[in-house]
């Protein structure tokens, strides 16, 4: 019997197992709904690393918005970095939800209080970056976003099922690019082959550290925020990725990828996990350059966020005489 507060209200205890019964019969939990303190907590953190990722990986790819080799590929790229931006929105509206504030969350990514996906702090050096960052890294991030559109937390929930479309699009732009450039000339074949040399293994780092060394997995998931665990989900990618991988006529930079038929998935080789703590300790490639730019950014958008606030007061003045 769960224990009443001295008021006659339900004690905490009857919270609690509201809150346990509705994940475990598969409920969404909502924002008015009670939750523990580290739920909140948790989805706070994955949300805002979450939403600060979409953002700053509007920047590999804006990159080369300048010189998209046509009209059309400049329009594909335009409408697809947008895209990021309004994911960024949705993600820290969900976030909101929860009582934190896009303003205190903006604040822990400049200051570097919070994360954001470390495969953004590897450059675009050529064209064909566009294209394997949408075929690898949107897919990626499609295999580890798919399940979270069933997370217990029903806002995120929701804004998954959006941004999954759309990056299924991206996706398909990335993979469709980077045929052409393969079926190209020799220089263009090179040239993707070059881009997927360098963003395979950080695309495996997406998915976080393995699941013996995975902090948080373990609780997440029994939580239902997390419905499986960072290698599965990288298992499940290196499985998509080796017969498209085929089917572009490219080769995915990895000897030791192998069929294992008693397992029914492909063997992949050992990944870097010294680099990938390093770029999250700061030290990759544009960690430096990111983070700058970013504040940078939000610097010069202050004229319009003050515009903003000044015309929402004068409506609301005006509402009131
Ligand atoms: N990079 O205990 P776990 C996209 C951190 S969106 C940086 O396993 P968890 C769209 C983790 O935060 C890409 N940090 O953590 C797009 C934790 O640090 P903390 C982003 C990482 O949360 C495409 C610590 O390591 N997607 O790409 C990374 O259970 C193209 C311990 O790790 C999401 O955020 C990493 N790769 O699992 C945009 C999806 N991995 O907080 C533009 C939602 C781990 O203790 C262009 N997030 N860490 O200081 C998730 O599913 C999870 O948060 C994981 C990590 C799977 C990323």
């Amino acid at each position: 019997m769960a224990e009443r507060g001295t008021d006659g209200e339900p004690g905490p205890e009857t919270y609690e197992s509201a809150f346990d019964a509705a994940v475990a019969a598969d409920e969404r939990i909502e924002p008015r709904d009670w939750m523990p303190d580290a739920y909140r907590a948790t989805l706070v953190r994955q949300i805002a690393q979450h939403a600060h990722s979409e953002i700053i990986g509007m920047m590999p790819e804006a990159n080369w918005l300048s010189r998209a080799p046509s009209l059309r590929r400049k329009a594909i790229l335009m409408a697809k970095v947008q895209d990021e931006a309004g994911h960024g929105l949705y993600l820290y509206g969900a976030a909101e939800t929860l009582g934190t504030g896009r303003d205190e969350l903006l604040d822990k990514l400049h200051s570097g209080r919070q994360k954001y996906s470390s495969i953004f702090n590897y450059p675009t050096l050529t064209w064909a970056d566009v294209g394997a960052i949408g075929w690898l890294v949107d897919g990626a991030a499609i295999t580890n976003q798919v399940p979270l559109c069933r997370c217990s937390y029903g806002p995120y929930a929701r804004a998954m099922v959006r941004i999954c479309k759309e990056e299924s699009f991206h996706q398909r732009q990335g993979y469709e690019l980077l045929l052409v450039l393969s079926r190209g000339t020799d220089a263009q074949h090179a040239m993707a082959q070059d881009a997927i040399d360098r963003w395979w293994w950080p695309s495996l780092m997406m998915f976080g550290p393995p699941d013996d060394e995975s902090a948080h997995s373990a609780q997440s998931m029994a939580w239902k925020i997390k419905r499986h665990s960072n290698d599965e989900l990288r298992q499940r990618f290196v499985d998509i990725c080796v017969p498209q991988a085929e089917a572009l006529g490219l080769t995915l930079p990895d000897p030791d990828l192998r069929w294992n038929e008693e397992a029914g998935h492909w063997d992949f080789g050992a990944i870097d996990w010294g680099e990938f703590k390093a770029v999250l300790k700061g030290n990759g490639p544009c960690n430096e350059q990111r983070i700058s730019q970013r504040r940078r950014a939000h610097e010069d958008g202050a004229w319009v966020r003050d515009a903003a606030a000044a015309h929402a007061r004068k409506r609301q003045e005006a509402a009131s005489r």
